[in-house]
């Protein structure tokens, strides 16, 4: 006789990420990949701007709503590399390590901690995907960081006007990272990369780094 196996699907439920639990999300790239773009395109009209510390470069932070989740956005100051950092990379990348704390390591310095907010719970990477081979050099740097890392791959409009066929799919099994093509310009991708944002900030267990608050 013929058994039938009759299997369901039980959503599980998950806490929000909401207020005091809203996420943080750095927009992190080398210059002129397209972050201000991103974030113009996702930004509420209460923004805030200011400088990390030790730095001019101006950041922009605001708050960005996901589905039924919350984050705060950060269109950091350009970051080129953190192998061979340039004085202005200092500030982007004590900011992804430290946030708003100081670490007695840094007690030397004159500057107080790298900004005013925490660290990012999850790095948004914009990519020029027009130049993929020198910012991936970049997206290797990044995830030595040890927090989860979402790769935009952006521009992919002009990438496809030079002749440029880009396995977005390939990218993320090889960079073992989500990897979404868009062209941010065009509005093309933007809902779709933070959405995988937030399931990486879920996958990256940053409930259980914090303690489940
Ligand atoms: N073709 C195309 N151009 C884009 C796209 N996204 C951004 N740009 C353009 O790229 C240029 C740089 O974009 P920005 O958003 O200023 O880049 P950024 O990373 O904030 O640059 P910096 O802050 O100076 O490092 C602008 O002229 C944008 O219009 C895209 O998807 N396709
Ligand atoms: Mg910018």
């Amino acid at each position: 006789m013929k058994r039938s196996v009759h299997t369901a699907t039980v959503p599980v439920p998950r806490r929000l990420f909401r207020g005091e639990r809203r996420l943080r999300i750095a927009l992190v790239g080398m210059p002129g990949c397209g972050k201000s773009t991103f974030f113009r395109a996702v930004a509420s009209t209460a923004v805030q701007t200011g400088a990390l510390a030790g730095t001019r470069s101006a950041y922009d932070e605001c708050a960005v709503e996901i589905g039924l989740d919350e984050a705060r956005v950060i269109d950091l100051p350009s970051l080129r590399s953190l192998r061979d950092p340039e004085p202005e990379d200092g500030a982007a990348l004590k900011y992804l390590l430290w946030g708003d704390e100081r670490l007695p390591v840094s007690a030397h310095e004159p500057e107080g901690p790298p900004a005013p907010f925490s660290a990012p719970d999850v790095i948004l990477q914009v990519v020029d995907a027009t130049a993929l081979e020198r910012h991936l050099e970049l997206t290797l740097e990044l995830l030595q960081l040890g927090r989860p890392v979402v790769v935009a791959l952006n521009k992919m409009d002009e990438a496809r006007d030079k002749g440029l066929h880009i396995g977005s799919k390939v990218l993320a099994r090889r960079l073992g990272v989500p990897v979404v093509p868009t062209a941010a310009v065009m509005g093309h991708g933007i809902a779709e990369v933070f959405a995988v944002t937030v399931a990486a900030a879920i996958d990256g267990g940053r409930d259980r780094a914090r303690g489940g608050r």
